[in-house]
């Protein structure tokens, strides 16, 4: 899109003037973002409409991903970017002396996911507008999004995130595209003169879904997709009175912080009806209206099940195909299958959603009958040649409840997972009875991230230097970073390299002493550990790291300084991770306050970590810790934004950071720890105490838990030494602690030679390209949604 400064400048005084009746020079800095983003979203309108028409004209194949968590992040900046119009806007702020890093900043970030899955989802939105390919978003658009996490006395508080306070310019509400969802009441199938028998419903508690969408615009193809959020509202007949408003809208409140204890809530359930039920029906809607025969609907058709939650997306296609559209089972389920995949995002296995039946059948009766007969007819096919138990196990009804995760297979035609090794352990572990009977369903899509949002945008002086040494086709094609491979000897180069990350640390120093009030050496090694809070991901072993370091400063020892970042929230009801909190932020005032640590060891917390956080911290970094105990972290996707701004790895080998090191070469990586496979075989032998007893360093630093050497954790220190020693250590922290170390001794060996340090870093970003997110969505199209050719092989 080609538009001048002055044209711009004219388009942003207009809106200015129109919306608020003044002049952009007395706007607060909100107002003029809230200008801003009218503006922007106005040049990308006429794509968008055209995107949908051309879509329609050519019956392009589309892809609904339905998500029950988008993080899209700020998107002032990054549709700037995409449009093609970052540089004009910033020259006309820059021209208008408006402080444009106060208007960027103005924009709330939508923090309507918990972490890594609701973040994979919007970067999939992004790289599928940026390849070209229709698909689309369906969530939720929750009133509060994930809490805002904050600090006192060192325990984690949350705070509402009132995010739509001030309204939110980007999307756009379609009251014209509502649908009603039911709930409750009960079915009655009465026959009807063909034959067929219909569904009649009663005493059904009826919700108006609205949909809100905003325009996901691709990086310079002129495609614009869509994200369609729904709100749920009182019905017409009801919409006069606001106990009922309270009541319809409590379904859309409010995101579940919490991706460990929503079992058996039924309002999530409700959650979960509630934005499938009203994708698929606006889909089939516009199918129909736009195709005419549902049963062509697998052609132009893909739905995505992100993780379980959606899953029941199944059944109430069947619903609609067979009740609404009088298909027979046998070509709706065939329909079904055709249309629906499924991805798994994690391997633990209380993750693995289930209902109990009754609640089910309560809030959903049509669907739980439906249920029945899938199971029924499951049980019936796959009898006789698997056996009862292996039947058993993999049927989607078991002991009163609905399994999920086994309907998804059952119902989609391809299943993946998200990192090779993940991939391979579903169909071992979780999900093994299934991959016996639809082995060929299975395969493996690792993740990947948008370059654009955190190297073209969060890495501003790398992005420069890239440029100037190895041209911009990176922007449009990051594996073209490989190019960087041939300067990673060039010690000019090397020395810019380490000039624009020494860049980056002095902002993020900065934003430590903004936030904490504490001043941290821009020049000592950024230690980055940036997740949610989980005992299996095991922040402790990295605290473990820190106070072996503190004990050696107290004994003299000299080694490289550094400063560790942390940034993680902890669902609200885990109490570990609280614990775990409350330990990080001590040993922070411990050490913080040392003056022996002074420029030597330092660690900062900072609170409320999301997408726009992870964009100031990610650049600064020089270590990537991605430590989790190997088979437990499905695939990560910080491990590749920190590698793609040249921090290298401290590892297990787990999920991606095995295919991290795979590309980026073994010596770029900091690897230590048990394998998945000596891990599993250490279980039944494993004896916590034993290590403790045994290893004198681990012992004195497991007592400082307890022993007052770190002020004000009483509770928290009991806590965690219970679970590492009466618990026998469920995450094997100190089986891996020594080694950890001795990574870490590597590291800082490393550090003394800077130009093999920036070799490695160099080596890392070349390697970066793989993890595009824009080659996954590409896999996904050519392999299971089919909106691609086949790549020949
Ligand atoms: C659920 C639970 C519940 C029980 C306690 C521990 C636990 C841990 C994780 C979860 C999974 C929530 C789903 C999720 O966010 N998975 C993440 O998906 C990312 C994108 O695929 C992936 O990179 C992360 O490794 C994976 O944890």
């Amino acid at each position: 899109m080609v538009i001048t400064t002055t044209q711009f400048i004219k388009d942003y005084r207009d809106v200015a003037l129109r919306w608020f009746a003044d002049g952009l020079e007395n706007l607060s800095p909100l107002q003029q973002y809230q200008t801003l983003a009218l503006v922007v979203k106005g040049y990308a309108a006429r794509d968008w409409a055209r995107s949908k028409a051309h879509a329609d004209k050519t019956q392009q194949k589309q892809v609904y991903y339905f998500s029950i968590e988008f993080m899209p992040g700020r998107l002032l900046a990054s549709n700037l970017l995409n449009l093609g119009l970052k540089d004009v806007v910033d020259a006309g702020l820059a021209k208008l002396g408006l402080d444009s890093a106060a208007v960027y900043a103005a924009e709330r970030d939508p923090g309507l996911g918990n972490g890594g899955l609701g973040r994979l989802a919007s970067a999939f939105l992004d790289a599928m507008a940026s390849t070209g390919m229709a698909g689309n978003g369906n969530g939720i658009r929750y009133r509060y999004g994930l809490f805002e996490q904050r600090f006192v006395d060192g325990y984690q508080v949350e705070v509402p995130d009132d995010w739509l306070r001030d309204s939110y310019p980007w999307e756009t509400r379609k009251e014209n595209r509502a649908v009603i969802v039911k709930f409750g009441g009960h079915v009655d199938l009465v026959p009807g003169a063909s034959g067929h028998l219909t569904a009649v419903y009663q005493g059904t508690d009826d919700v108006l879904a609205v949909p809100y969408d905003t325009a996901m615009i691709g990086y310079r193809t002129g495609t614009v997709n869509t994200m369609r959020l729904w709100a749920a509202e009182p019905t017409a007949e009801r919409a006069h009175a606001l106990a009922e408003t309270a009541r319809a809208g409590a379904i859309t409140e409010f995101l579940y912080p919490d991706d460990s204890d929503t079992a058996g809530r039924e309002l999530r359930l409700r959650q979960e009806y509630f934005f499938v039920s009203a994708g698929l029906q606006s889909i089939l809607t516009h199918f129909k209206r736009t195709h005419g025969d549902v049963r062509l609907l697998p052609n132009f058709v893909a739905v995505h099940i992100n993780d379980t939650h959606p899953a029941m997306a199944v059944l109430e296609l069947m619903r609609l195909l067979l009740d609404e559209e009088q298909l027979a089972w046998d070509q709706a389920w065939q329909l079904t299958v055709a249309t629906m995949s499924y991805t798994n995002h994690t391997l633990m296995a209380e993750a693995l959603e289930t209902w109990p039946l009754g609640m089910f059948q309560d809030l959903l009766p049509r669907l739980a009958q439906l249920a029945f007969e899938v199971d029924r007819r499951f049980r019936a096919r796959y009898l006789s040649r698997f056996g009862s138990v292996l039947v058993n196990r993999a049927a989607p009804l078991q002991d009163g409840q609905l399994h999920m995760a086994n309907l998804a297979v059952i119902g989609s035609h391809a299943v993946n997972g998200v990192a090779k090794i993940h991939s391979e352990l579903l169909k071992t572990t979780v999900l093994a009875d299934l991959y016996q009977i639809f082995p060929d369903r299975f395969s493996n899509k690792t993740n990947g991230i948008t370059p654009r949002r955190w190297v073209q945008l969060a890495d501003v002086p790398l992005a420069t230097l890239l440029d100037d040494v190895i041209g911009t086709k990176w922007r449009h094609q990051p594996q073209a970073l490989v190019a960087l491979r041939s300067h990673a000897s060039d010690p000019a180069f090397l020395s810019r390299l380490m000039a624009a990350k020494h860049e980056n640390k002095v902002r993020l120093a900065a934003l430590i002493q903004a936030t904490l009030g504490l001043e941290v050496p821009a020049d000592a090694m950024f230690d980055v550990q940036i997740k949610r809070l989980h005992a299996y991901k095991r922040q402790l072993l990295h605290v473990f790291g820190i106070l072996e370091h503190y004990l050696a400063i107290k004994k003299g020892a000299v080694r490289p300084p550094r400063v560790h970042v942390f940034g993680a929230k902890a669902a609200p009801s885990y109490r570990y991770a609280k614990a775990v909190i409350r330990l990080i932020n001590a040993v922070a005032a411990l050490v913080n306050a040392d003056p022996d640590c002074a420029g030597k060891l330092a660690v900062a917390f900072l609170p409320n970590y999301g997408v726009s956080l992870a964009e100031a911290i990610i650049p600064a970094a020089d270590v990537s810790e991605q430590i989790s105990l190997a088979g437990t972290e499905a695939s990560g996707t910080s491990n590749m934004k920190l590698m793609a701004t040249g921090a290298l790895t401290l590892a297990t080998l787990d999920g991606a950071n095995i295919e991290i090191r795979d590309a980026a070469g073994k010596e770029s990586m900091a690897v230590f720890g048990l394998t998945e496979q000596e891990a599993k075989a250490l279980r039944p032998q494993y004896n916590a105490r034993e290590r403790y007893e045994r290893d004198p360093v681990l012992h004195r630093i497991v007592d400082m838990l307890t022993d007052g050497s770190i002020p004000n954790i009483e509770s928290e220190g009991r806590e965690i030494r219970a679970e590492l020693l009466d618990y026998n250590d469920t995450y094997f922290v100190l089986a891996d602690f020594a080694d950890y170390l001795a990574a870490n001794r590597r590291l800082d060996a490393l550090w003394g030679d800077p130009v093999a340090w920036a070799k490695l870093a160099t080596e890392n970003i070349a390697a970066s390209g793989r993890f595009s997110a824009d080659l996954t969505v590409q896999r996904y199209g050519r392999e299971i949604w089919r909106v691609l050719p086949e790549q020949p092989v």
